[in-house]
């Protein structure tokens, strides 16, 4: 890393101890910067990177709430303002168990870059709490989801801070937390939050969004050399929002998906994955993926151990930060990767980026590749300003442009600053530049 820059982060380290997400989420954004500085000394002269470092606000509140035996359950909610150089903060909150500062703020610094990155008008920010959704009842989700925007409501608006969903977030929570918003405030404000139900002003394609995005980038990277998903043996690990419509747009494009997982398991099913019962169980019923080997046969069902054991030519990580790590990395790269495309946010450590990188295939980070979920989202503001809604299709072309975008700018940057091929480089500073000349311009704030 740069030495002025190792200065700063040893810095902004020092100053946040503890919080591992956010250490690792700063060094991998530090060591692409280097060569932006040598280029632009304005932007350590206005202190750029240290003021980025620091979230412009950062809430914590207690959420109580009463389980369904009647018992009074304590919860913490976070809300990370982090920037909003290019618009009102943006980004999801996600409700599971491990959630703490650390998390909240690594996901957050992400989505500065990542929404940049998309050209869309908006600034970065991450939310949510360390409730745990597993087990519990449609009542007790709708309480914790009352009690928690019962706080929330007077930090955000359309045009300050625009949550969504993210990992135990979806559109069930979403509808619970809008509904408590009109009610506290008395205003239906559709762009106060995205993710909606589509008959209640949210957008086509965002729940697909995701994951369809994440394979258009990989697909754009595959064709940088003269690959496609066509044929591709493709393992995708997680089962929800973004891994299910990551697998169904990998099979449209003619790839066999052969394997996905939950935090219990994995399976293996070498006919291809069936995406209908996928969704009945995982989306319906709220089910296990073990249920999923009970109902079709030839499939393996491997509980604990790690999805990244079955070989692959594309992996498309969609579960969770540091869920591949450099063991796993090497073993896929011996047998026959060619392509990654995260899904998830951070889910590849940064000794599985460095052996990615070292063995020369392509490497799409999350910033870049999974963009596609908060771009869409972007659009659905953008609906809700105009009082419109788009067709499935209008909208699917505009995810795809966008997709298409990014790849561009990031190849484009990496050609630029002398690391063909580099994504991670590219994604990076493309988005840096965009938010760093927006900060200057706007004064010491
Ligand atoms: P969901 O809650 O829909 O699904 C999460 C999936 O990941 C589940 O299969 C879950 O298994 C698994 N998982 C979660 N935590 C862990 C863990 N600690 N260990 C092992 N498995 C785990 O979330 P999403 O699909 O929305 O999010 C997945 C990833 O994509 C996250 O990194 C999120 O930040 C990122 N992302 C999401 C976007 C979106 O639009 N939703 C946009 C961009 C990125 P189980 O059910 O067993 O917990
Ligand atoms: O990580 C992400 O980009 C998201 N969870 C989506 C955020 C959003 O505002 O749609």
């Amino acid at each position: 890393m740069d030495a002025r820059l190792e200065a700063i982060r040893n810095t902004v380290l020092a100053r946040n101890p503890g919080e591992d997400e956010f250490h690792q989420a700063v060094t991998e954004v530090f060591e692409s910067l280097g060569p932006v500085h040598d280029r632009h000394p304005e932007f350590l002269e206005g202190a750029v990177l240290e003021r980025l470092c620091e979230p412009e606000r950062q809430i914590i509140f207690r959420v109580p709430w009463t389980d369904d035996a009647g018992r009074v359950q304590i919860n913490r909610g976070f809300r990370v303002e982090f920037n909003s150089a290019l618009g009102p903060y943006k980004g999801g909150l996600r409700f599971h168990p491990s959630v703490y500062l650390g998390i909240v703020k690594f996901l957050g610094f992400e989505q500065i870059f990542k929404n940049a990155l998309t050209g869309m008008p908006i600034g970065g920010g991450k939310g949510g709490a360390d409730f745990d959704p597993r087990g519990r009842s449609d009542a007790e989700i709708m309480r914790f989801c009352q009690s928690f925007m019962t706080e929330l409501y007077r930090h955000i608006g359309e045009y300050t801070d625009v949550p969504a969903g993210d990992i135990g977030v979806g559109g069930r929570e979403i509808g619970y937390l809008f509904g408590q918003y009109k009610r506290i405030t008395n205003r239906y404000e559709s762009g106060v939050l995205t993710g909606k139900g589509i008959s209640w002003g949210g957008s086509l394609v965002r729940p697909e969004a995701t994951g369809y995005g994440t394979v258009i980038f990989t697909e754009e990277m595959l064709k940088t050399r003269g690959q496609s998903f066509d044929g591709q043996r493709v393992v995708v690990s997680g089962s929800g929002n973004v891994a299910i419509n990551a697998i169904a747009k990998a099979q449209s494009l003619g790839a066999v998906v052969v394997a996905c997982s939950d935090s219990s398991g994995y399976i293996v099913d070498e006919a291809g994955l069936n995406v209908a019962l996928l969704r009945q169980i995982k989306e319906v019923e709220r089910g296990r993926l073990k249920d999923y080997a009970v109902r079709r046969s030839a499939v393996a069902y491997v509980e604990g151990g790690s999805i990244w054991d079955v070989d692959a030519t594309v992996a498309l990580p969609c579960a969770t930060q540091n869920e591949l790590g450099g063991e796993a990395a090497a073993r896929l790269v011996r047998n026959g990767l060619v392509a990654v495309g995260e899904g998830a946010n951070m889910p590849s450590t940064r000794h599985a980026i460095a052996v990615f990188q070292d063995s020369g295939l392509l490497f799409g980070p999350g910033k870049a590749a999974n963009a596609g979920g908060v771009a869409t989202s972007a659009l659905e503001m953008q609906q809700n300003a105009t009082r419109d809604s788009w067709s499935f299709e209008y909208t699917e072309q505009r995810l795809t442009e966008i997709m298409v975008g990014i790849h561009r700018r990031c190849e484009t940057t990496a050609d630029e600053y002398g690391a063909p091929g580099n994504y991670v480089l590219g994604a990076n500073v493309a988005g840096f530049v965009k938010v760093a000349d927006a900060m200057l311009a706007q004064g010491l704030i």
